[in-house]
């Protein structure tokens, strides 16, 4: 790289820890393509914008705080830098709510039409979280029938977005010290979209001028995700494709096929992608897939829709976020389908120099270059089969094709209910053996890890790095999102992974029958983690609230707003969130102290950014053992515990993962398979027309 040419950009100094992607990259520089990764060696961030010293709300400005005491200068209107910095802030806040929650309303008009029959293909899957989810919102159940109560659900649910009054229901699920604490503050949150608008109201020029006061309305806009949107999305989400459980898949760019239509999914939301699971493996579909010389039809997925359809249906992951260019690179996929978020316009020209279709379906997210089938949940089976059918009819179109040979299994579903079922069976669920073994040091802690992948820094490195020194450490994990994915490709989502475990964390998750890192789903998914929270602070013996336990929430890599809206309603929440890469009110001392002390003070929680890896998990594990010794728990010893040996439990999960490894080699389809024993009301779509209860006993 000739460095006079990139406008002293510094370029990462690896672009990937994994290996697919770089060899994908090696491959795109041959054959002369730009991704993300090549751009960004080009395109240095505007070191104003990054650090929060650009106000650009009115055309008096662009306003550019910058040179020696920017402190103490002013924009043209003499809004100061707090000012500037929080209103930046708070406004990727509310745009980060805006995307997960108008995400949730969709799931919740998804199941309104369910409701009234309007939704072809669709059916209420889970009725028991049905049951649940009525309960929380008030919608009685007593001798209704399921879409009755699907009903008004739906509507409770779509109340949350507008209500002129009262509060956001689910709020009251948090610990009773956390609602009384809200209330005291002024924060809890009212209506979704409400907080959304009165944020951008509040940083629309010559409004809220104080950053403090920004700043705690955006705690307030977080809520309405994290305890809102959300946590309705995923809830809904388990309604209609069912609330996930432990199964086996794979992951990485190798679960692309070299001799079938390959079809991926790429967004955020479950609805279409759910039917094209369908269409996959409809035997109609693939016999057409035959005649079209394919071997058969292979479904994968990108981002976060990945997560939805690999928690419920084991469908194989092809990457995470920065993986997106990656793969229409292999030349192998024939289609690839985009909802909404986390898309990059890139996406739009690249297809067009292979084979491959890009196939954008939502109203509301258009690229040209694209075709557009729209999505519409009163056709959605048609719909599905038609991409389908585009894919088929594409795989003659196929040039030379390059798919790396990396691909490693995992095991995703992990949901707070499964958990609760691990942890003293379906009817006598709880988190006691886990809140247990935190207060006696086996488990020193816990950590959430999530979030995106970012090209200003090394691809997984950061995620990977966490999660890996987490478990040595004996401190439990937990991942969501594109975290998840490179936690996966780095194999620490495999039972194997267990050998890497401290000793104290190996003993509690072989007595548990759960592994060190759990994938608990996409992004809004993360709502799951604040229920587990809540749930371990409840249980006892660990204070009474999320700030009070030793926990600590990551995203080493972030990218986008939504990372943003949830890194904050993790602070508001209690929990100490630490992101990387940069900090987006660094030029403000005051916004990043009103973040950290400022936050602390009030909430409980704060926000910092630490970008350099060692200082990040320093700091972690700073924040985890100074909970501990403010519970006053026993200081965390690994020394106490001694090696435990393989649990027969593991042992045969183990087992059981080879021998479908053996099949899949034998050309058996085996991803999607549970890998555990089910709890009773859950059950496991493998597509091929039958479920598996969880009497069956198949690990
Ligand atoms: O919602 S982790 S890059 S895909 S934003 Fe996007 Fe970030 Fe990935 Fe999932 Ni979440
Ligand atoms: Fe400048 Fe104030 Fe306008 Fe911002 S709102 S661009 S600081 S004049």
């Amino acid at each position: 790289m000739d460095d006079k040419s990139n406008d002293g950009v510094k370029p990462v100094a690896a672009k990937s820890i994994d290996p697919a992607a770089l060899e994908m990259l090696a491959h795109a520089d041959g054959c002369g393509i730009d991704t993300a990764f090549s751009r960004a060696d080009t395109m240095k961030p505007c070191p104003i914008g990054e650090s929060g010293a650009c106000c650009r709300i009115c055309s008096m400005g662009p306003c550019r705080l910058v040179g020696k005491n920017a402190e103490e200068k002013t924009g043209i209107c003499g809004a100061d830098m707090g000012t500037i910095a929080s209103r930046h802030f708070a406004r990727q806040v509310a745009g980060g709510v805006s995307a997960h929650s108008d995400h949730g309303r969709d799931m919740a008009m998804t199941l309104r039409a369910v409701a009234l029959g309007e939704a072809a293909g669709y059916k209420v899957k889970d009725e028991q979280k049905l049951h649940v989810v009525a309960d929380y919102l008030g919608v009685p159940t007593s001798g209704r029938e399921v879409n009755e109560i699907a009903l008004d659900v739906a509507d409770v649910a779509l109340t949350q977005f507008g209500q002129p009054h009262g509060e956001i229901i689910y709020t009251k699920r948090a610990t009773p010290k956390r609602q009384a604490k809200w209330r005291e503050l002024g924060i809890t949150p009212r209506a979704i979209d409400r907080e959304v608008v009165e944020v951008l109201h509040r940083t629309h020029e010559g409004v809220d001028l104080d950053a403090e006061n920004i700043l705690k309305s955006a705690l307030r806009c977080s809520l309405a995700d994290g305890w809102g949107g959300a946590m309705l999305s995923t809830d809904i989400s388990d309604i209609l494709f069912g609330t996930p459980s432990p199964l086996s898949s794979e992951v990485n760019l190798g679960v692309l096929k070299d001799d079938q239509v390959n079809v991926i999914v790429h967004g955020h939301e479950p609805t279409l992608s759910a039917m094209l699971v369908e269409a996959a493996r409809d035997p109609e579909l693939i016999a057409e897939a035959k005649v079209a010389g394919a071997e058969g039809i292979n479904l994968a997925g990108i981002c976060c829709t990945s997560n939805e359809i690999l928690m419920r249906y084991g469908i194989p992951a092809a990457g995470n976020f920065l993986h997106q260019e990656l793969a229409v690179l292999t030349g192998a996929v024939e289609v690839m389908v985009v909802d909404v978020q986390c898309i990059m316009q890139a996406l739009g020209p690249l297809a067009q120099r292979f084979h491959t279709k890009l196939v954008t379906t939502s109203p509301k997210a258009k690229i040209p270059g694209a075709t557009h089938v729209e999505f519409d949940e009163r056709r959605a089976p048609e719909t599905a089969r038609e991409i389908v059918r585009m894919a088929i009819a594409n795989y003659a179109n196929r040039g030379p094709i390059h798919i790396p040979d990396f691909h490693e299994p995992l095991v995703a579903g992990f949901s707070h209910e499964y958990l609760n079922y691990m942890q003293g069976g379906f009817h006598r669920g709880s988190f006691r053996p886990l809140n247990d073994a935190i207060i006696a040091g086996r488990v020193r802690g816990l950590a959430g890890v999530v979030g995106c992948n970012n090209v200003r820094v090394t691809q997984d490195e950061g995620i990977v790095e966490m999660i890996k020194r987490f478990i040595a450490d004996d401190v439990m994990v937990v991942v969501t999102g594109c975290a998840a994915t490179a936690g996966a490709k780095a194999g620490y989502l495999s039972p194997e992974i267990l050998d890497h475990a401290g000793p104290g964390l190996r003993e509690v998750m072989e007595a548990i029958g759960i592994p060190p890192v759990l994938h608990l789903g996409s992004c809004v998914d993360n709502s799951r983690i604040l229920t587990v929270l809540t749930q371990v602070a409840t249980e006892g013996g660990l204070g009474e609230d999320i700030d009070d336990l030793p926990a600590v929430g990551l995203c080493p890599e972030w990218m986008c707003e939504k990372a943003i809206a949830i890194g904050t309603y993790f602070a508001a929440s209690g929990a100490h969130v630490i992101f990387g890469v940069s900090s987006p009110v660094e030029a403000s001392s005051v916004a990043t102290r009103l973040m950290t002390e400022g936050w602390e003070e009030m909430v409980g929680g704060d926000l910092e950014f630490i970008p350099d890896w060692d200082a990040m998990y320093a700091r972690s594990l700073e924040l985890i053992d100074a909970k501990r010794a403010a519970l006053k728990l026993p200081a965390y010893d690994p020394s106490q515990y001694g090696d435990s040996g393989d649990s027969t439990f593991f042992a045969e999960i183990k087992k059981y993962l080879a021998d479908r490894a053996a099949e899949a080699e034998r050309g058996v389809e085996t991803v999607g398979s549970p890998v555990y024993p089910l709890a009773d009301g859950h059950s496991h779509d493998h597509g091929d027309g039958h479920t598996h209860s969880h009497d069956e006993g198949e690990a």
